[in-house]
């Protein structure tokens, strides 16, 4: 039996709770593909949001209360900035900001994204390792009453208010899996999609050309797939996902991402307010496991991440 090598694949902040777990299980078996369509330039600098989050989050930094950027930071910096006339909606804090000027000298000295944000993953002292989706551009776009906008325009900005018609990931056509991504898919022996919004976090990731039929060969060569729900009693914990999913035609429920994923998986995770979801779930060819999927602690994260290895373990 090969000793388990998982990628999971995550967004922002529930799939960086998640992923939390499944390091504290796994360590250095831990492979966390994450969602780079959120990514934007912000005063010069390249910010990656979802895989930042999941850095400071692996790394035990992270800000408890929001979840993304690092807990205690300054924003001496952004308060300067705001002096200069520069916009200061999109919050960055001194010490989030010393990643994206590193970050931004590496591309300057030609790193590819995922050699950059490795850098910074081994200076922060991760036992996991996190790689980007894809090396190219892509930038994904929201369809309003009021027009289209930038992602973190959108979400940051607006604050998600507006209804989304539709998204548009642009520059996807020209993506691919970077070699480290396929390499991991290659080699993994299960794969986890984690709790973050399945249309604009796990969708992108999915959108990239050639991923998901990297998922098929994995499912071919028998290697198991799980997913986790991000939507509870048809809310989401945090985050738009919910009303998202209903604008955009889909049930806000379990049942409805169980839908999105049912051709890509073998085991549905579920929590427990959505037990009596699990025929129906089960009637898409999909397992299910009903457990407790809030996590508040990390007692909680590494809880859900050894259920949800133990429902991966061979039968
Ligand atoms: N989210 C906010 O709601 N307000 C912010 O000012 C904000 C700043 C920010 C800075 C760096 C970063 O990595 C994330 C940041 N986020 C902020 C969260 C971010 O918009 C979301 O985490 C993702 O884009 C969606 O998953």
């Amino acid at each position: 039996m090969p000793a388990p090598l998982i990628v999971a694949l995550a967004g922002g902040v529930g799939g960086a709770k998640l992923a939390e777990g499944l390091q504290a299980h796994l360590g250095a078996r831990l492979t966390v593909v994450v969602n780079t369509a959120d990514d934007c330039d912000r005063h010069g600098l390249r910010v990656m949001p979802d895989h930042d989050t999941v850095l400071y989050t692996l790394a035990g930094i992270e800000q408890a209360a929001l979840g993304w950027g690092i807990e205690g930071d300054t924003h001496a910096v952004m308060n300067q900035l705001g002096v200069y006339g520069e916009p200061t909606w999109f919050s960055l804090g001194d010490r989030d900001l010393a990643l994206h000027i590193a970050r931004a000298a590496a591309l300057r000295r030609g790193d590819r994204p995922t050699e950059a944000c490795l850098a910074a993953q081994r200076a922060l002292g991760l036992a996991a390792r996190i790689l980007p989706m894809t090396d190219s551009p892509v930038a994904t776009a929201v369809e309003t009453d009021d027009g289209w906008l930038e992602f973190q325009e959108y979400f940051v900005h607006r604050r998600q208010e507006p209804e989304v018609r539709g998204l548009r990931f642009d520059g996807l056509e020209a993506a691919r899996p970077t070699p480290e991504v396929a390499a991991a898919l290659e080699e993994a022996t299960a794969i986890v999609i984690g709790p973050s919004n399945p249309l604009v976090s796990i969708g992108p990731i999915l959108a990239v050309p050639r991923m998901r039929d990297r998922l098929a060969a994995a499912r071919g060569r028998g290697v198991p797939v799980a997913a986790v729900s991000p939507i509870i009693g048809g809310r989401a914990l945090k985050g738009p996902a919910d009303r998202m999913l209903a604008s955009l035609g889909h049930e806000s429920s379990a049942l409805g991402v169980a839908r999105l994923y049912a051709d890509l998986v073998d085991l549905f995770v579920l929590d427990d307010a959505d037990a009596e979801l699990a025929p129906e779930i089960e009637a898409l060819g999909l397992r299910t496991l009903v457990t407790d999927t809030v996590m508040g602690d990390d007692a909680s994260r590494a809880r859900l991440a050894g259920a949800v290895l133990e429902a991966l373990e061979p039968t």
